[in-house]
Formats: C-alpha cells, sequence, structure tokens
C-alpha cells in the first residue's frame, strides 16, 4: 500500500477527494490529517474504508503532531487543510495567517525531514486578484500574484512558501490552482450552499452589490481528479490552474437555484457588497488539459442539480450545521437572524 497524507481532508474537496482516491485506487492508503475547525466534518466521512483510511485529528501549525502522524518515505502530502472563506478573512486574518501560511510551512519542513517524495499545495486563482468583467482575459499560470482579500493574500503566501522549499531544498513540488468549486458537503457560508439551503428554509438570499461578479464554476469531483493528476504526471515545480470553462454571474446562479426549487425570485434581497469584492475569476486551464490530459466530465446543469438533489436529501447534514455557532457568524455578517431548522 502506497500511504499518502492529506490535510483538511474532513473539509469539502479535501473529502470529495479522499473519497475519490478510495475508490479510483487500490493501491493507496490515506491519512487524513484534520484539525475538526467549524467546516471539518466527520460526517463527511462517515462511510469510507477503515482498512484504507485512517482518521488523525491535528492541526497542520502543531509540528510534534504533524511529524508523529506522517509516516517515513509517506509518496506525496496533499495540502487542502486552510482557513477558506473570504468573508471571515475580512472579519479577522490572523487565523488565515495561521494555518494557511505557517501550517503550510510546517508541512514543508516535515516533508523534508520524513523524506516525503512529493508536496501538493491546493491553492486558488483568488492569487491571482481579479479581472475586468469586459475583457477576454483570462487567468493563466503566468499571470501576477495580485491578492485582493486576505484570504488571498495567505493563500499567495503559501504558495511562495511552496517555491522557496524547492529553490532551496529541492523538495518535488505542484501547485494546484483552481476556481469556485460547488457540489456535495460544501459548508454552507459558501454561495451555492449558501442559497441552497436559505431557499429550502424560505429565508432571504443574501447576493452582494450588484449580484454581477462573475465566478468560474467546477464541479468538486472534476478538481479532485485534476489534483490526482497533477501529483500523478505533473512537472516538479509547476503551477497548474483548473476550471471548466464555467463563467456565471452571481445572480445567474441564485436563480437557477430558486428556479430549480421551484421558489420565488422575491426571495433575492440585495445587501451591501463585500469589501474589496474582486469582480470576476476566469481560468485558462489549456496547461492542464494538454499535460496531464485532463478534461471536467460534469457540465453546469448537471453539476447544479446534484449538488442541490444533495442538500434536499442531506437536510440533517445542514440542520446540524445551522443550529450550531453558524447562527451566531450569520447573524454578525448579515445582520439577519436565520430560524431554527428541525
Ligand atoms: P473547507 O473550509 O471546507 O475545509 C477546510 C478543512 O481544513 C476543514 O476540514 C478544516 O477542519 C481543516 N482545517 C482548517 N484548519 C486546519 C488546521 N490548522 N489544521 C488541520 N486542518 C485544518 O475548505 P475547502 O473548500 O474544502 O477548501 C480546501 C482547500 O482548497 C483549501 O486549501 C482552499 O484554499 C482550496 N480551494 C478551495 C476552493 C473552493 O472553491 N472551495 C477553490 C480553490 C481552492
Ligand atoms: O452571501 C453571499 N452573497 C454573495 O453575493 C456570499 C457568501 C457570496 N456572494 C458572492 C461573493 C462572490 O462573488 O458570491 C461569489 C462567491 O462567493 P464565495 O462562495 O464566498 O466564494 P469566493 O469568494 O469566490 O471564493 C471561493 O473561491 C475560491 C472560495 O470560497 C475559496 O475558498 C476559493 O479559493
Amino acid at each position: 500500500m502506497k500511504p499518502i497524507f492529506v490535510t483538511g481532508g474532513a473539509g469539502f474537496i479535501g473529502s470529495a477527494f479522499v473519497r475519490q482516491i478510495l475508490e479510483a485506487t487500490s493501491d493507496v492508503k490515506i491519512i487524513n490529517f484534520d484539525a475538526l475547525t467549524y467546516a471539518g466534518n466527520l460526517e463527511n466521512l462517515n462511510d469510507l474504508d477503515a482498512a484504507r483510511h485512517q482518521f488523525v485529528k491535528g492541526d497542520i501549525c502543531d509540528k510534534d503532531a504533524v511529524l508523529k502522524a506522517l509516516p517515513d518515505e509517506t509518496d506525496a502530502i496533499f495540502n487542502f487543510a486552510a482557513e477558506s472563506h473570504v468573508d471571515r478573512s475580512i472579519a479577522s486574518a490572523s487565523e488565515f495567517v495561521m494555518t494557511n501560511v505557517l501550517g503550510t510551512q510546517i508541512l514543508l519542513d516535515a516533508a523534508r525531514a520524513k523524506n516525503v517524495r512529493r508536496f501538493v499545495q491546493i491553492s486558488t486563482d483568488e492569487v491571482m486578484g481579479t479581472l475586468p468583467e469586459d475583457d477576454a482575459a483570462f487567468f493563466t499560470e503566468n499571470s501576477p500574484i495580485e491578492p485582493n482579500s486576505p484570504y488571498a493574500a495567505s493563500k499567495a503566501a503559501a504558495e511562495h512558501f511552496v517555491r522557496a522549499a524547492r529553490e532551496t531544498f529541492g523538495l518535488d513540488t505542484i501547485v494546484t490552482r483552481c476556481g469556485n468549486n460547488y457540489g456535495q458537503r460544501q459548508f454552507p457560508e459558501k454561495l451555492i450552499p449558501l442559497m441552497i439551503s436559505n431557499a429550502m428554509n424560505d429565508e432571504p438570499l443574501p447576493v452582494y452589490g450588484d449580484g454581477r461578479n462573475v465566478r468560474d464554476w467546477i464541479f468538486v469531483e472534476d478538481h479532485a481528479r485534476a489534483i490526482w493528476l497533477a501529483y500523478e504526471k505533473g512537472k516538479s515545480g509547476e503551477s497548474y490552474n483548473i476550471g471548466a470553462r464555467n463563467e456565471r454571474q452571481n445572480i445567474e446562479v441564485v436563480q437557477s437555484i430558486l428556479d430549480a426549487l421551484g421558489k420565488p425570485h422575491s426571495l433575492i434581497k440585495y445587501v451591501d457588497d463585500r469589501l474589496g469584492h474582486d469582480r470576476r475569476y476566469a481560468i485558462d486551464a489549456a496547461k492542464t488539459e494538454n499535460e496531464l490530459g485532463w478534461k471536467p466530465l460534469t457540465d453546469w446543469e448537471t453539476g447544479l442539480q446534484k449538488t442541490i438533489r444533495w442538500y434536499r436529501e442531506n437536510q440533517d447534514w445542514v440542520n446540524h450545521i445551522r443550529n450550531g455557532a453558524y447562527r451566531d457568524y450569520y447573524k454578525k455578517l448579515y445582520g439577519m437572524e436565520i430560524a431554527q431548522s428541525r
């Protein structure tokens, strides 16, 4: 069995990745190291094969815990662990610096100490800042690093430390930069699951600014496959952009969700814009397609339908979150209460 070490595997994308790899391979054993912050959820992992998946609760900022959990000669570290929500980073950035920057550096040091063969850093298109909306420009791997939010700045800093580990110590590294993910088990602070769960509860759908900011959406399983291919086939020291050529204005996304759920557009509530709100993300994934032989398999209509169906069928999962600390978060950010769900 080939050991791999996945951090943040109890979160949205990490858990999709773990599921996919357990299903698609037979010779890989996963150590899933996750601190179980507000975004980590053991319910995301409850039906996995214990013989090939070991969960370890731990913080990537805790060097001793990382060294204890990470076996010698591990084939790869996949670093998903992060504070991942832009709005939270605007409210308080320090946690983002801790986990996303210091945590990544601690993992890089541990990778060298334990002779890990390859380090895969899960980064984001947001490190490249924003694009004008009336432009044909796309993010490529050569776009300048110009992060605009504290979240994006912390992910950009992490990328720089990954690069430094390679240039200084010869660590074998890969960076992947994906656009906005959607799919099952995404924490309902992000646009799509927030709008689905509010619509299911007949609560207002808060749309920032004029609703015309553009995001490039990708189904989470397509992202997970690209990461695995980057690990298997990627060239050390390279970064790979991942995107499904699926740009949408936020308002269009929100209206599609309401239509799919048979709810009225009158639930839409325009609210104050996010500070420093990036206008448009759009990814040119040609390098990933050509060098890794990857392409997305799930189109937007199918992916959105699947996602909505999952949230409808897993209302307990949503309600466990909506009835907890999330209520305070929601009130503070949006100045609105959400009703207790049954
Ligand atoms: P998420 O917030 O759903 O999950 C993050 C996970 O990391 C949680 O399980 C949490 O418990 C864990 N974690 C947080 N701090 C930790 C720490 N100090 N030590 C150990 N574990 C810790 O995030 P996500 O949306 O699944 O994103 C995963 C990764 O993908 C992140 O690195 C994010 O920057 C990147 N990314 C996300 C998107 C997106 O659209 N969601 C797009 C591109 C890249
Ligand atoms: O209530 C909302 N209303 C709203 O209009 C929320 C939560 C969001 N929005 C808008 C802001 C963005 O233009 O929707 C868009 C998407 O917002 P988020 O889901 O918060 O994602 P974004 O800020 O684009 O960042 C995401 O993509 C890149 C992820 O959260 C990051 O982890 C990832 O790196």
